[in-house]
């Protein structure tokens, strides 16, 4: 039978829901796809991937072969899972489990949700999914949506992102504010959103195409995942090439890759302040002559940036 292209948009343990030509197949996987790495390994296809597959009787088919992926957002499980003994002698098997973090490939933008309130932002993920999406080359977007419930202090931390690549959109999926803005800024792409649990990610989706909840009761019909808490990654045609990938929150996030260029850009400050260190390469522990140290103690740096630029540091040096 002749092959064909399509591209994933739904993945569950052992199939997947691929898009090709506007028509959903569901999917297994050519044997030869997996038999060096193991089948569970769920890096393997992702949703976004692009693939070549057999169609077959009845809408299904199978996927012959992944094509290389432009980008692909994950987090790191393994970052917290080990203590940094075994992550010197990280074995094969870690390795993997880390790969399996994936979440999205190919996407064009990151729309980085976080609510004003319920639950209140944590500034470090803010920061730690900009370093996420800038390590991977995309256009952030963060959104501050619930702003219905927002308090006067939320200004001035969002000062911090100033002078960092991010363009800041502030929502209320409630009030229909923003909607608009959201909506013009997805046109023509394919965005993934990545946010925390219950920050309003799906919700958005639906005030912005009231129409898409159908296709996400489709898709979740053929995955048999609910269609409330978001309990998969779902690549939805929203209209004509505007495509939205909505992600089930999480509680507890790392990158899973990050450069240097990144995390001094989004934590400008402490990088800035580290230029003056009297060592090149302090550790702003106990070096003498440390400006980092020396800001925190003046109060002109925030323990908790300085922190977090430590452990990303950290993260990409071991
Ligand atoms: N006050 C207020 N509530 C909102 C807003 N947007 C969403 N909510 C509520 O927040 C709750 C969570 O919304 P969801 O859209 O399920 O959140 P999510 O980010 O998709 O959550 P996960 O799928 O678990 O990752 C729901 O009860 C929504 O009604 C908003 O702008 N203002
Ligand atoms: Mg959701
Ligand atoms: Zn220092």
């Amino acid at each position: 039978m002749r092959s064909a292209r399509g591209r994933v948009i739904a993945a569950t343990a052992d199939e997947y829901v691929v898009d090709a030509a506007d028509e959903l197949l569901r999917c297994t996987l050519r044997g030869t796809l997996w038999q060096d790495r193991g089948k569970e390994d769920t890096a393997l296809v992702v949703v976004g991937d692009e693939v070549v597959l057999t169609p077959g009787p009845e809408g299904q088919g199978v996927i012959e072969e992944v094509l290389p992926r432009r980008n692909a957002l994950g987090r790191g499980r393994e970052f917290q899972a080990y203590g940094a003994k075994s992550r010197r002698r990280r074995s094969k098997r870690a390795v993997r489990k880390r790969a399996d973090q994936i979440l999205a490939a190919n996407v064009d933008q990151a729309l980085l949700v976080f609510a004003a309130a319920e639950p209140r932002p944590n500034f470090s993920k803010v920061d730690q999914l900009i370093v996420a999406a800038l390590s991977e080359d995309l256009p952030a977007l963060l959104c501050i949506n619930k702003m219905d419930l927002a308090d006067p202090g939320l200004d001035a931390e969002l000062d911090y992102y100033r002078p960092v690549p991010v363009e800041i959109v502030k929502s209320s999926a409630v009030l229909g504010q923003g909607i608009d803005e959201i909506r013009g800024r997805m046109a023509g792409r394919t965005t993934v959103l990545w946010g925390p649990s219950g920050v309003g990610k799906s919700t958005l989706i639906n005030a912005i195409w009231p129409g898409i909840n159908q296709k996400v009761g489709q898709v979740s019909a053929m995955t048999g995942m609910g269609t409330h808490t978001t309990r998969a990654v779902e690549m939805l045609r929203a209209e004509g090439d505007t495509w939205v990938v909505d992600t089930p929150g999480w509680r507890h996030f790392t990158p899973r890759t990050a450069t240097r260029h990144a995390i001094d850009t989004v934590l400008w400050d402490v990088s800035e302040a580290a230029t003056q260190c009297r060592f090149s390469d302090c550790r702003h522990d106990r070096e003498p002559g440390c400006a980092v140290r020396e800001g925190v103690e003046s109060g002109e740096l925030d323990p908790r940036r300085v922190e977090l630029h430590r452990e990303l540091i950290d993260l990409i040096e071991r």
